[in-house]
């Protein structure tokens, strides 16, 4: 026995299974949140979000998969075969009364079959869904949906012989459904021959040979129809040929009607075996001619009562009373196809069993071969709109989120950098500066008091310790300059600071035009992203678009205008936006900065740098040199509070020394690496502490890994930052990540396949 079964190869999809990760939100999630909240998100929650169609799609795309498997139990077996050879005659054999009413059998051509005719079993019109895929499928193989073939039987008649008469009409499939057929549970693709000639009109050689092709690919196997008579003719040799290959991989068989008694069942067998050997064709079918009485010893009788019954007791009336040579109801008698053996042992009916006829074939074919095919389009589609669409779109989404990110965090830092950074003539960062801050200014003054030599705090009324100072920064400023002089002095430095000449005064509408110069309107997309929802139809907030910039692309250009076609006034706009979690970061800053410098370090190197003051050198006119240096700071003290709130001055010691006009000690402190390592250390948290703090402000992630600022030429890792995360009420720029948990599940479910990737 040849074998039928072919086993399938295809990796099967479980889409509920699929979907079930699809969906996950939890353990499985497709993408991490990392910022602004930390979160997770399933792989349609991120498609949903970037507002792409590619969820439904995907959603379509897996139900269409999963009807399809269903249809996998639905096979259809082709009968193709030479002109007037029977195959209309044979597709009868399984129908109903009715259904072979509505046939048309004959050998004038006002009888021939000029379309292809599926017959299906009844039951399945029952399922609509499968139906109508199934009806789309056959819509899909021949080009042109299929039509209904008519109830009555001269309407069909009149299909069946396409008389009409358009050409066009043979890719039309005629559908019809038969009782007949729901216990055999096969369809059966009645062909039209393909040598009528051309000049009927009704489709060349060519033509059906091509569209056989194509309504071959609907079915699970293939039955070649041919004549006794025709052993020797090329168009049989040529048909073989065209079935293997349309369908290589599928069972092919020949059914050789009209058999005259004077040949034997093994004679037919030997006449045909080589034919068939040549083509790949496994079995052999032979049906006596009806007409001839002499036939009836070699007719066969399947006794469907004891099966269970494969076919409809009318219909075996039908093909009994046949037999007989008569004809019930206007039924023409059919034939009745069975399997030729070799040995002619095996030939006589009473040795034909079950198996061995035509009507037990569907039963042993394998249903999962119809509609592999169309499966297997069905999954590589889901499997590139998953893995290449959805997963690739939001990976880009992930993707873009970091840039866009990581574009804010280097905007925010290099704007800070204007005031946290001592840039030298070629532009270059030579040193940070440390937050002025009162704690920096206390632990400053408290070490040089502490460490001056007799000469140096001549005039100063501070005892050898100033570790008693108490109150705030203006009992601290007080005691920073005790006298007129000092006081003048102070002035005189603070108008240095406030003018820019020395260190950098951080006020929010200075740091807000920085961080426009910088290109952080544009950058921070999401305050204008929120602000131009607040004015045209809304738009999720704090999404992050895949691509390239600039974000403007998404919304249409009628409703929002480009950000660089918009007025002074939008972008004022934009800039008021920015202004107040500026301000906020600011304030925040200023209160949080708890950076000291290292006490001891910082002790070390102010007496190293007394130690090398000439003793006899005067630093300054009027005041000693501890009494001007703690006059500069001071001064540092008081800028903010003269401007009030929200102001911060960042200085380096040296520039602090400079500012009072003690340009030696400036050049010695810069000079000490000890000294100079104390300062940039301080100075770096600061600057950590005041980006992160910036970030929380304007709903950017921190910086992880932390960012690296170039200082005189090395790079320098900036520390994380010690003022605790908060969040802000303002819009936020999300972070996103794709989970590898995700992929390693998706490949066990929906594997990617080689064809995928083509
Ligand atoms: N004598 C005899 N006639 C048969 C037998 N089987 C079919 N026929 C007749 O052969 C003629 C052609 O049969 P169809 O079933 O229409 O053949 P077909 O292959 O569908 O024909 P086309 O579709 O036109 O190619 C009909 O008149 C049938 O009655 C048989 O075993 N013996
Ligand atoms: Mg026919």
């Amino acid at each position: 026995m040849f074998p039928l079964r072919r086993t399938p190869k295809e990796p099967e999809i479980d889409w509920p299974a699929l979907l079930g990760l699809l969906e996950d939100d939890d353990r499985r999630a497709a993408v991490a949140r990392l910022a602004p909240v930390p979160g997770r998100e399933s792989y349609l929650m991120a498609l949903r979000r970037m507002q792409s169609p590619v969820a439904t799609e995907t959603l379509t795309a897996g139900r269409r998969l999963d009807t399809a498997a269903r249809l996998v139990d639905r096979p259809t077996l082709a009968v193709a075969g030479m002109l007037n050879s029977g195959k209309t005659s044979l597709v009868s054999s399984f129908l109903s009364p009715a259904g072979q009413q509505r046939t048309l059998r004959g050998t004038s051509n006002r009888e021939g079959t000029h379309r292809f005719v599926l017959w299906l079993p009844e039951s399945w019109r029952s399922d609509v869904e499968l139906w109508s895929l199934l009806v789309s499928r056959i819509g899909d193989s021949l080009g042109q949906p299929p039509e209904n073939l008519a109830e009555d039987p001269v309407e069909a008649a009149a299909q069946y012989n396409n008389r009409s008469g358009e050409e066009s009409q043979l890719a039309v499939a005629l559908l019809a459904t038969d009782p007949g057929l729901d216990e055999v549970g096969v369809g059966l693709l009645d062909c039209p021959d393909i040598v009528s000639d051309e000049e009927l009109g009704l489709g060349s050689p060519q033509r059906r040979k091509e569209l056989l092709g194509r309504a071959a690919t609907l079915c699970s196997a293939f039955l070649i129809v041919s004549d006794a008579a025709s052993s020797r003719d090329t168009t049989l040799a040529d048909l073989m040929r065209i079935a293997a290959d349309l369908m290589p991989g599928v069972p092919r068989m020949l059914a050789v009607n009209k058999v005259r008694p004077r040949q034997t069942p093994d004679q037919i067998f030997e006449t045909f075996s080589p034919l068939c050997k040549k083509n790949g064709v496994s079995s052999i079918y032979a049906a006596y001619d009806y007409d001839v009485p002499a036939s009836r010893p070699f007719i066969p009788q399947q006794n469907d009562d004891d099966d269970g019954g494969r076919g409809s007791p009318s219909r075996d009336n039908a093909v009994a009373v046949g037999l007989a040579g008569s004809s019930l109801d206007d039924n023409e008698p059919l034939p009745v196809f069975f399997e030729v053996a070799s040995n002619p042992d095996e030939n006589p009916p009473a040795s034909i069993d079950d198996e061995r006829f035509l009507k037990s074939l569907p039963q042993r074919l394998d249903r999962g071969v119809l509609f592999s095919q169309l499966h297997r389009a069905l999954r590589i589609n889901l499997e590139k709109i998953v893995w290449d669409q959805g997963l690739e779109s939001i990976r880009e989404n992930a993707e873009a989120s970091f840039v866009k990110t990581q574009q804010c965090q280097r905007v925010l830092l290099d704007a800070s950098l204007e005031f946290f950074a001592n840039h030298n003539m070629s532009g270059e960062v030579s040193e940070l500066r440390l937050h002025q801050s009162e704690r920096i200014v206390r632990q400053l003054s408290e070490s040089f008091a502490a460490t001056a030599p007799w000469y140096a705090r001549w005039g100063v009324r501070l005892n050898a310790t100033i570790r008693n100072f108490v109150g705030g920064a203006g009992d601290l400023i007080r005691s920073l300059t005790p006298s007129a002089l000092s006081q003048r002095a102070a002035d005189d430095i603070k108008g240095r600071f406030r003018s820019g000449e020395y260190g950098g005064l951080i006020a929010p509408e200075r740091l807000l035009a920085e961080i426009g110069r910088q290109g952080g309107t544009v950058v921070l997309s999401h305050y204008r992203d929120q602000h131009a929802d607040s004015e045209t139809p809304p738009r999720q907030a704090g999404d992050v678009v895949t691509g390239a910039e600039p974000a403007d692309d998404r919304s249409p250009a009628a409703v929002r205008p480009r950000a660089t076609d918009r007025g002074k006034e939008d972008s004022r706009g934009d800039d008021e936006l920015l202004l107040a979690p500026i301000e906020r970061a600011v304030t925040r800053f200023e209160q949080d900065d708890f950076t000291t410098l290292d006490p001891r370090r910082l002790d070390d190197a102010i007496r190293q740098m007394w130690s090398e003051i000439p003793m006899h050198k005067k630093l300054a006119h009027g005041l000693t040199p501890l009494a001007t240096i703690l006059a500069a700071f001071g001064a540092a003290l008081m800028v903010p509070i003269d401007f009030g709130h929200s102001f911060v001055l960042a200085a380096s010691i040296p520039e602090l020394f400079a500012a009072a006009g003690l340009g030696a000690l400036a050049a010695m402190w810069a000079g000490n690496q000890g000294a100079r390592e104390v300062g940039q250390q301080a100075a770096r948290q600061q600057l950590a502490d005041f980006l992160a703090v910036l970030c929380d402000e304007l709903g950017i992630a921190r910086p992880d890994p932390p960012m690296k600022v170039r200082v005189a030429g090395n790079d320098v890792t900036l520390p994380p930052s010690r003022i605790t995360r908060s969040e802000t009420s303002g819009p936020s720029m999300p972070v996103y990540r794709v989970r590898d948990e995700f992929v390693g599940e998706l490949q066990k479910l929906i594997p990617r396949s080689a064809e995928s990737t083509k």
